[in-house]
């Protein structure tokens, strides 16, 4: 076999799986173009510089709104929810508890060390203070990022959530399910801006027509900025993050499959176009030792994805250099291959997979076993969808209460305990030629009788 029909075929068997190799043979979207780079770093100084008329041009501009308000008013908030179908409204609640329930158990409880007798140090994890969320817009509606960006901040303790999303041309506003999902949330500060402007104004802030801060019309500056978004939001979060902390930058939505000849080709292939629907740039890659299941599989990519209602989106992404069906040699041999790529969404369909899940040490989120598909966790498993993409996935984190959480040390010694290690203090202090500092030490231990 050396071809496919919709997708294209990467053939390692017999190939020395090390990871210079994999990285180069392995699909991948090509790096993006520095364009955005050029566009987003005026528009953001702008943003610093100007305040809110640079976010009114910006969204002229992008967005074609001109309203001139940007801040959500709270009846339009409650009339999203009183027009929301009741199925969607019972899915986003169902979604919102799941989500809770994970990111209330991961918030960890401050604990209390004694190193010696009086000498003790508390690790506490203290909530960001104000937070700005980014919901996309684009080709799909994300109602469900809202649930996974809000409810973890929520349960982390964080004061104040701000969620931005672009507006819609005809209503000024953004998308109503967005809406309804922020008030569900309980979310009551939501502003119609997006891309980089939406990023520029979390990180700057603006003030109000008047010029006044503090009121509902002007954006405080935030402390962190979370959620995906397009290339244009990717960069301004990466050229903010001077001034406030951003989670992953996120690239187009990625999945690797890892399956051996018994899993179902019909599975596989639905759950790759699942993602494959998102973005023309989707990444879609199965990894197998099977031919025959790998024959399968495209054969069903072909239906399925010709009778998809966003067939062309698909099999752009299918057919693109970053999707394709990888052989190898053995369940092993894809082990290491998965390992490789650091993808966002991992699903196994291989025999033992709870047992070869405990062996992806890459991957956003690990899918286990042919019931766990990625659509699962996309909505409502109770774990989170904003995962790290682009092979970041080897050193960046799920979004999860830690993303708003910081760790801070508490640090408490009673005299004894400082005066059994002064003497240590004065040596490293010596060695380091900063003698101030072992005398800050031994200044309470000097006999202050002469004095005065
Ligand atoms: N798969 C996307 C998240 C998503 N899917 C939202 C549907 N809605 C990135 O993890
Ligand atoms: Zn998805």
């Amino acid at each position: 076999m050396d071809t496919l029909e919709n997708i294209s075929l990467i053939d390692l068997r017999g190939t020395a799986l090390d990871r210079r190799t994999l990285r180069s043979r392995l699909p991948r979207a090509s790096a993006e173009q520095n364009a955005p780079l050029e566009a987003v770093r005026p528009l953001l100084d702008d943003i610093r510089d100007r305040g809110r008329a640079a976010v009114a041009d910006a969204t002229a501009r992008f967005d074609g709104v001109t309203t001139g308000t940007f801040r959500v008013p709270a009846t339009a908030l409650a009339e999203s929810v009183e027009n929301l179908d009741p199925a969607v409204r019972a899915g986003l609640e169902e979604a919102i508890r799941r989500v809770r329930t994970v990111s209330a158990a991961e918030v960890p409880s401050p604990r209390t060390t004694t190193v010696a007798d009086g000498a003790s140090i508390t690790t506490r994890h203290l909530p960001a203070d104000r937070v700005g969320l980014y919901v996309p817009g684009g080709l799909a509606v994300y109602p469900s990022s809202v649930v996974m960006n809000a409810v973890p901040a929520q349960e982390a303790g964080v004061r104040s959530i701000a969620i931005s999303s672009p507006p819609q041309r005809d209503t000024g506003l953004p998308h109503p399910t967005v809406l309804a999902a922020a008030h569900l949330l309980g979310v009551g500060e939501v502003w119609a801006i997006g891309g980089a402007q939406a990023i520029g104004a979390f990180a700057f802030g603006f003030s109000d027509e008047d010029g006044e801060l503090g009121t509902a019309e002007s954006m405080e500056p935030v402390d962190i900025i979370t959620g995906p978004g397009n290339a244009y939001v990717a960069t301004a979060k990466a050229l903010v993050r001077e001034h406030v902390g951003i989670d992953a930058v996120a690239g187009p939505t990625e999945i690797i499959v890892l399956a051996d000849s018994a899993a179902d080709p019909e599975y596989v292939a639905a759950d790759l176009i699942s993602q494959a629907e998102h973005d023309p740039l989707a990444a879609a890659v199965l990894v197998t030792d099977s031919p025959s299941l790998a024959h399968a599989v495209d054969a069903h990519l072909g239906t399925r994805s010709a009778a998809a209602e966003h067939a062309e989106r698909i099999a752009t992404s299918l057919a693109g250099p970053q999707s394709g069906i990888v052989l190898v040699d053995s369940v092993d041999a894809g082990i290491a291959v998965v390992n490789a790529y650091a993808g966002e969404h991992v699903e196994l369909h291989v025999a033992d997979a709870r047992d070869v899940a405990g062996r992806i040490v890459n991957g956003g989120a690990v899918f286990v076993g042919p019931h766990t598909p990625v659509a699962l966790g996309d909505y409502i498993a109770g774990s989170n969808h904003v995962l790290p993409t682009m092979g970041t996935a080897a050193f960046g984190d799920c979004l999860s209460v830690h993303a708003f959480l910081r760790v801070s040390q508490v640090v408490e010694y009673t005299r004894d305990a400082l005066a059994e290690v002064a003497d240590h203090i004065s040596s490293l202090a010596t060695a380091e030629r900063l003698p101030a500092h072992g005398e800050s030490v031994s200044v309470r231990f000097a006999d202050r009788s002469q004095e005065g």
